[in-house]
């Protein structure tokens, strides 16, 4: 890259693909193509078969208790707006509260937003402090009987701080509330399951698990997802419809309409697979080397300030250096073959908690290297020497 080895430092925008996915995906498409639950002939079944694999490998992953409970997407985003429209349409009225935090991406801002207006609703935000961390002192004031849904981020993407959840859920049930856990950051970093988690609904994207892009999931409790409305209508997520009256499908197609990205799930069961077998325990342990490498090392550099110094971190180091924007820094440093987010990252609302235009995020998957932070220390130090 630019004459350089890449040195590949943003895996919490997406992860680089492993080849039995690609490989994965390739065979589907050459050999074993057509659309699936529609036709009685056997590629069709088999298609059909292959794509409904992923979904029990999906539900062992996270050990979800039933596969139904299972629903595929297009990512975090997607499941984001699912979710909001569905349970906004289903149980949110005028004077109920929903609650997030102030270090949320604006997939899990907007589409609640959008929900309170419609009906007259109350979006209130959980405090941090200037570590990056929940301020949950008063959280007893801010999740109350009000509150309807509690939709909060595991592992921060801008920040790298782990959040309590469990804690954050047994709260939220205490009041009443049903709790959305915006996974799109931990599910490629920490073992996952969501029974123990008791958590009501469950988000993340294959496409930062070192699957495809255009695949998501959303995990429900099957007793909530019953009784809630279809997100978006056509084929698939019916039962009978007739010009006077249509009937819905049962989980999970009612969730499914369209046809749905075929290849991009059967790609992503090969994803779980490969992480399945390298096993996530050893993931996060040698993420959690190169995390506390990172910070020892970056932290030598004078004027470098890190943002986010929770004491609970994963995987990601946000930071700025005295005097250099950080989209210098980013472009910079894609001269010396590193590839690293700058800007706001999608959390507007907590660049503006830190009074920052956005940072420069190196974030850490398992195949990187010390050496890798090495170079990225050598190339920061140049930079500041040509421009700070
Ligand atoms: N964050 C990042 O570089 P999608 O884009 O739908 O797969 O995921 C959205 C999303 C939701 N929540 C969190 C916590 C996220 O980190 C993301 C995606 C990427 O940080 C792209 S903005």
């Amino acid at each position: 890259m630019n004459g350089k080895d890449l040195v590949f430092l943003d895996n919490a925008a997406s992860t680089q693909k492993p080849k039995s996915v690609l490989e994965r995906i390739n065979n589907f498409y050459s050999s074993q193509y057509a659309n699936i639950h529609r036709s009685a002939y056997t590629l069709a079944e088999n298609a059909t078969q292959e794509y409904e694999n992923t979904r029990k490998k999906v539900q062992n992953f996270i050990n979800a208790n039933d596969v139904n409970e299972i629903i595929f997407t297009k990512g975090t985003t997607d499941s984001l707006n699912l979710l909001s429209y569905s349970l906004g349409k289903y149980m949110i009225k005028e004077g109920d509260e929903i609650v997030i935090s102030a270090m949320e991406h604006h997939a899990n801002i907007v589409p609640w937003q959008i929900i309170c207006e419609d009906k007259k609703a109350k979006l209130k935000v959980i405090p941090i402090n200037s570590n990056g961390e929940l301020i949950l002192d008063n959280i007893n004031e801010i999740i109350t009987e009000k509150t309807k849904i509690v939709s909060i981020v595991h592992i921060s993407n801008s920040l790298g701080t782990i959040n309590p959840i469990k804690e954050i859920i047994e709260l939220a049930h205490s009041q009443g509330a049903y709790v959305i856990i915006d996974a799109a950051q931990s599910i490629q970093h920490k073992k996952i399951d969501v029974q123990e988690l008791d958590c009501d609904f469950f988000v993340f994207s294959a496409h930062k698990l070192y699957g495809p892009t255009g695949v998501g999931v959303i995990y429900g409790k099957k007793e909530l997802l019953e009784k809630m409305p279809p997100y978006q209508t056509g084929g698939e997520m019916i039962a009978k419809v007739t010009f006077e009256k249509t009937t819905f499908n049962v989980l999970p197609y009612k969730f499914e309409a369209g046809t749905p990205n075929i290849a991009g799930v059967i790609g992503f069961g090969a994803a779980i697979d490969y992480i399945s077998k390298i096993g996530i325990d050893v993931i996060d342990k040698v993420e959690s080397e190169l995390l506390d490498y990172a910070h020892q090392k970056l932290t030598q550099i004078e004027g470098l300030r890190v943002i986010g110094t929770a004491k609970n971190k994963a995987s990601v180091l946000s930071f700025l250096i005295d005097g250099i924007h950080p989209t210098d820094l980013g472009t910079m440093a894609n001269a010396y073959g590193i590839a690293m987010r700058v800007g706001h990252h999608c959390t507007q609302p907590l660049m503006d908690f830190f009074e920052i235009p956005g940072t420069c995020r190196a974030s850490f998957a398992f195949y990187n290297t010390k050496e890798e932070i090495d170079i990225l220390f050598d190339a920061l130090n140049r930079i500041k020497k040509l421009l700070g």
